[in-house]
C-alpha cells in the first residue's frame, strides 16, 4: 500500500477507568520500528477520552471516538461533537458503524454529514461500511457496498482525511469471518469505486477489515490485497490481543 496500514480498536460501549491500564499497556506495546509503518489506534467511550490521549501523549497510539454528531454545537442533549473530540486531543472518529446504523438508524445520508462534520474538525474520518447476511446470500454485496460508499463518503475525501472500514455486519462480534477470497473480491471492488472517484487519492485512501479479527486470524486478514489494516472490537480490550494483531505485521 501507499500509505502504512492502520490497525484500530474499537471498544464500544465497554471500558471504565480501569481499563485505562490496558490502554497504557497497548501505547507502551506500540512503541518500536514497528511503528514506522503500521499506525495503530484505539477508540475508547467519550468519558475515557481525555484521559487516554493524555496518557499516550509519548506514544504513536492515536486515540480517537466512536462517533461524533453532524452539527458542530447546539441543542442536542447526549451528543458529542467532533470538535469536542478534537478538544480532548482524539485524531480520528468512527462514524456508521453498523451498530450506530442500527441501533439509531443512522442512514449513508447522516454518516456523510457526520463525516464532514469530523473533516471540518481536522479529524481522520473512519467510515464503515458493510452488507447484512440477508444481502449477501441474495448476491447484493458489492451492491451494497456501492450505495453506501457513494452515500457515506464525502466530495472532498482524500488519503489522509478519511479511511473506510469494511465490516460485513454478519461478521461483526459472531466469530464468523469471510473467506480470504470475499474479503479480496470486497476490497478490490472498493478500491475500483474509490479510484474512480477519487483518482490518486481514492487509490491510496485505507481500507480496513473489520469483524471478527483476533490474533489467530489477523495475519491472513491482514495480508489480503487492498487491505490495509483492521477495525478490531472484542479482541482490542485486552492489550495483549491487540498488541498481538499490531505485531502480526
Ligand atoms: C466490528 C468489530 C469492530 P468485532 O464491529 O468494529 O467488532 O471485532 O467484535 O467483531
Amino acid at each position: 500500500p501507499n500509505v502504512r496500514p492502520l490497525v484500530a480498536g474499537n471498544w464500544k460501549m465497554n471500558g471504565t477507568r480501569d481499563s485505562l491500564d490496558q490502554i497504557k499497556a497497548i501505547s507502551e506495546g506500540v512503541k518500536g520500528d514497528l511503528s514506522e509503518k503500521v499506525e495503530s489506534l484505539i477508540c475508547p467511550p467519550a468519558t475515557l477520552l481525555y484521559v487516554a490521549t493524555a496518557l499516550c501523549e509519548d506514544s504513536p497510539l492515536w486515540i480517537g471516538a466512536q462517533d461524533c454528531h453532524q452539527n458542530a454545537s447546539g441543542a442536542h442533549t447526549g451528543e458529542i461533537s467532533a470538535d469536542m473530540i478534537a478538544d480532548c486531543f482524539g485524531t480520528h472518529v468512527i462514524v456508521g458503524h453498523s451498530e450506530r446504523r442500527t441501533d439509531h438508524a443512522e442512514t449513508d445520508h447522516l454518516v456523510r454529514a457526520k463525516a464532514i462534520a469530523a473533516n471540518a474538525a481536522e479529524l481522520t474520518a473512519i467510515i464503515c461500511i458493510g452488507e447484512t447476511a440477508d444481502e449477501r446470500k441474495s448476491g447484493q454485496t458489492l451492491d451494497i457496498l456501492k450505495r453506501q460508499l457513494a452515500g457515506s463518503v464525502p466530495d472532498d475525501a482524500n488519503a489522509e482525511n478519511t479511511v473506510i472500514a469494511y465490516e460485513p455486519v454478519w461478521a461483526i462480534g459472531t466469530g464468523l469471518t469471510p473467506t480470504s477470497e470475499n474479503v479480496a473480491e470486497a476490497h478490490a471492488f472498493m478500491r475500483a469505486e474509490l479510484t474512480r472517484r477519487f483518482g490518486d487519492e481514492g487509490a491510496k485512501m485505507r481500507i480496513l477489515y473489520g469483524g471478527s479479527v483476533k490474533p489467530s486470524n489477523a495475519k491472513e486478514l491482514m495480508s489480503v490485497d487492498n487491505v490495509d489494516g483492521a477495525l478490531i472490537g472484542g479482541a482490542s480490550l485486552k492489550a495483549s490481543d491487540f498488541l498481538a494483531i499490531y505485531n502480526a505485521y
